[in-house]
């Protein structure tokens, strides 16, 4: 008989879906010894709250997460509020004993999520971080196959997160909808919410940042706060391009915007050794291209890989052999390692301390693009 793991999400939005259709598809395809229920939500919009409780099942609302938190039948508390809240919320929970899993990025800053990976880390209790694109399964195929050697030294590692949403001047800042735009509630803008992506994954591919160096700009310098309808000075980053030295030697070179006319969501990344090269595009992510250069010379090239075998990464659990996956098994994959980590007792990563360094990478970014110098980065301590 599986456990029961009592589910406390807090917050209503576009990642909350995402996180509460994991933990109610997870148990029917994974079999991890635990069987997540949603048992409550919480938020202040009370309205928002019932309809999305009466959306996916949960049990209850609350109008209130430190009422969540205080709740006896409560297991793990998920954190799905905007960036400004993801502290308070996680050292409150992990204080009252509770499990945290938390939306990406940890914090707004290094000082802001130092605290966060201490509460956890003094109370003992599971802790994760939803960088979910680790997950899908091309992409864990690649850090297998780095891990394996079959690259051997690597030289290169670029990745690009382009978006277009926000170049209208007439998008606002703050309040539910736009809060990625404003500063204080985000900490940072293309960085700490796209880039923070591609460096999580580089980090768990590739290892440590050394130092890096970064240009960032504001393309619009004033926009409207949504709550006041006053204008207001933009603090966030449009965008941001990355030249980093990793630890093993290798260069990287990374970029993100919310300016590039026609990209939604384009998360691509490229890896590049001495034996092949690995290149991946989120908007084909059931495929990987593979260039092997010990094959011999006339059928030497890059080969796509459609990544939908029994012997993949995850892909065993779901259909038979040939049937894709999309965005959402990423977060079921997410969750079922972090089952399988409480049923194990090893920690699924992110951790808060593993996420803690892709948030030391992101200040980095910001200080050197406010500096316009080279930057050492901070690694967290083991
Ligand atoms: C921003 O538009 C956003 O929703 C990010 O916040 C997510 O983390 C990313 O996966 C998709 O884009």
């Amino acid at each position: 008989m599986a456990t029961t793991l009592n589910v406390g999400m807090v917050g209503y939005g576009f990642m909350a879906r995402a996180h509460s259709n994991a933990w109610s598809k997870v148990s029917h395809f994974f079999d991890t010894g635990y069987r997540p229920v949603l048992k409550a939500v919480a938020a202040r919009n009370n309205e928002k709250a019932n309809a999305f409780a009466a959306m996916w099942g949960y049990e209850s609302v609350e109008s209130d997460w430190k009422k969540l938190i205080e709740r006896k039948d409560i297991d793990v508390i998920d954190i799905c509020t905007p960036n400004d809240s993801h502290a308070e919320i996680a050292i409150a929970a992990a204080k009252a004993g509770k499990m945290v899993t938390c939306e990406k990025p940890l914090a707004r800053s290094t000082a802001e999520g130092l605290p966060m990976v201490e509460a956890v880390e003094k109370a003992g209790v599971p802790n994760m971080v939803w960088y979910n694109y680790r997950r899908v399964p091309a992409v864990s195929l690649i850090k297998q196959v780095v891990d394996q050697g079959l690259l051997g030294k690597i030289y290169h590692y670029r990745a690009k997160f382009l978006q277009d949403w926000t170049i209208s001047p007439d998008v606002p800042q703050g309040g539910a909808a736009t809060w990625r735009l404003d500063v204080d509630a985000a900490g940072s803008g293309v960085t700490g919410d796209l880039l923070a992506h591609c460096i999580d994954t580089a980090l768990w591919i590739n290892g440590d940042i050394k130092n890096l160096t970064a240009m960032t700009e504001t393309f619009v310098k004033e926009r409207k706060n949504a709550l006041t309808g006053k204008m207001q000075k933009v603090g966030i980053d449009d965008a941001a391009a990355v030249l980093t030295h990793f630890s093993n030697g290798s260069l990287g070179t990374f970029e993100s915007t919310r300016y590039a006319r026609g990209h939604k969501a384009a998360y691509t990344l490229e890896i590049n050794g001495e034996n092949g090269s690995f290149a991946w595009d989120l908007h084909d992510l059931n495929r990987v291209s593979w260039f092997d250069h010990r094959t011999p010379g006339a059928l030497r090239g890059w080969t796509s890989i459609l990544v939908t075998d029994g012997e993949h990464p995850y892909l065993g659990k779901w259909w038979v052999p040939g049937l894709i996956l999309g965005y959402e098994h990423s977060f079921v994959h997410q969750v079922a390692d972090f089952l399988r980590g409480l049923a194990d007792g090893v920690p699924a990563a992110p951790t808060f301390r593993d996420a803690l360094a892709t948030t030391m990478v992101c200040d980095a970014i910001i200080n050197s693009g406010n500096s316009g110098q080279w930057v050492d980065v901070e690694h967290p301590d083991a």
